[in-house]
């Protein structure tokens, strides 16, 4: 039996997991950066490689022992400079946050000047926002969107050659909308920047063929593995350039972190396969579609979705204006129904981050359970009568019946 040692040994962690487990299983997870990893993704994550040390790289360790770890750290960066079309992968940062962090450590001196996307336009903390160290150690200025919710990259040139940073950020948690990598790479030319894309959201999306590659127009790439890329949770960085990944390497380690966690190394090593199997493209298909097929329906309810709609895997809903409520408010609501979803600022917020007017919606997990078009459009219904009614004694129910025919890797009620 799955847990026997834990159920023994410390209950109250096993009952906490099997608590977790339920939750996920009768619940709608739309957080668009969640997603469920295959059973051969947990056996790497659960196994011995946890206990070993392998600070270095493969074959420059400064620890014994590390033969099968150089073994599986070699087959992890293998299999991403297949997908990706890179020639250096690093695959040892512990998640996106440390993996920007090594970003600015490499090419930058604290107080250089940067540019990314305004958090509340749908950028990420790591790429200038004040409370980060990216906009504490570093001069960061933003761009935003326009009032149809779209970058206008004539702006983000205007921004640039006014202020001359000394690397780009391009790249987004809450944009539901194509980056123009082209544009991107012409203004940080015209002003001598790096331009860096984070891919952390789409990084399944571009492997899938689903989303333009930023590969050939970009100085270094990072992302997360654990969103779209549907492995566990960690990072690379990604270049085609060896002066820079050698100055990402050393940013990694000695410079910000010690040894790697080999047991994820080897989960995004399995994740990676999975990516390279010919259905991987259809899987990315299905999560635009249904991110889509969720924007359109809400639509037809008459909510108000930031820019109109998605060509990606997650969209906003401008929750103010299309019920009275706010992010926080519907973020609640939903959660006692098992709707999983998070509050988020919406372009040209008016309200606190903590309660802004927005929520995030995305599909990469409910896809990986296999939802197709006809559920989603079920799955709208349930948010729309949740919110409509948040006294609905029937509907957790119901949506718990719904959604316990569609499994989940590794979990077994
Ligand atoms: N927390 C992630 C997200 O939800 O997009 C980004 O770091």
């Amino acid at each position: 039996m799955k847990y026997q040692n834990l159920q023994k040994n410390d209950s109250k962690i096993f009952e906490a997991i099997i608590n977790e487990e339920k939750r996920q299983f009768f619940g709608v997870e739309l957080i668009a950066s969640e997603n469920y990893v295959s059973e051969s993704v947990l056996e790497a994550m659960g196994s011995i490689l946890t206990n070993k040390y392998s600070e270095g790289y493969v074959n420059a360790r400064y620890y014994a022992g590390n033969k099968f770890i150089d073994e599986i750290e070699t087959i992890a960066i293998e299999r991403a400079k297949k997908i990706f079309g890179v020639k250096f992968v690093n695959v040892q940062p512990y998640s996106g946050s440390p993996a920007n962090l090594a970003v600015h450590f490499a090419l930058l001196n604290s107080g250089d000047k940067t540019l990314g996307m305004n958090l509340s336009a749908g950028g990420h903390l790591t790429h200038g926002y004040k409370v980060s160290f990216s906009g504490k150690y570093y001069k960061s200025e933003n761009y935003g969107v326009d009032k149809n919710g779209f970058i206008d990259m004539d702006e983000v040139r205007e921004i640039a050659k006014a202020h001359s940073p000394k690397l780009i950020w391009a790249g987004f948690s809450a944009y539901s909308r194509i980056l123009d990598w082209k544009s991107f790479r012409e203004i940080a030319d015209e002003v001598g920047a790096f331009l860096v894309a984070d891919i952390s959201h789409i990084a399944g999306l571009i492997a899938g063929g689903v989303y333009p590659s930023p590969v050939n127009f970009v100085d270094c790439i990072t992302t997360t593995t654990h969103k779209t890329l549907r492995g566990p949770r960690g990072a690379m960085i990604l270049t085609n350039n060896e002066e820079i990944s050698k100055k990402i390497d050393k940013a990694v380690f000695p410079g910000l972190q010690g040894g790697p966690h080999n047991h994820t190394t080897a989960g995004i090593a399995v994740a990676l396969g999975e990516v390279l199997e010919p259905n991987w493209k259809n899987y990315a298909e299905q999560i635009v579609k249904n991110s889509r097929t969720f924007a359109e329906s809400l639509k037809k309810k008459n909510y108000e979705i930031v820019s109109g709609g998605t060509d990606n895997h997650l969209f906003l809903v401008d929750m103010i204006k299309s019920r009275g409520i706010s992010g926080g408010e519907a973020e609640k609501i939903l959660e006692n129904f098992g709707i999983t979803l998070n509050k988020n600022s919406i372009p040209n917020e008016t309200r606190k981050p903590t309660d802004p007017s927005g929520v995030r919606i995305g599909t990469p997990a409910i896809t990986t359970r296999g939802l197709k078009e006809k559920d989603v459009q079920k799955i709208a219904e349930f948010f729309d009568l949740a919110i409509q009614n948040p006294k609905n004694q029937n509907l957790k129910n119901e949506i718990a019946d719904f959604m316990k025919d569609f499994e989940i890797p590794g979990i077994k009620i």
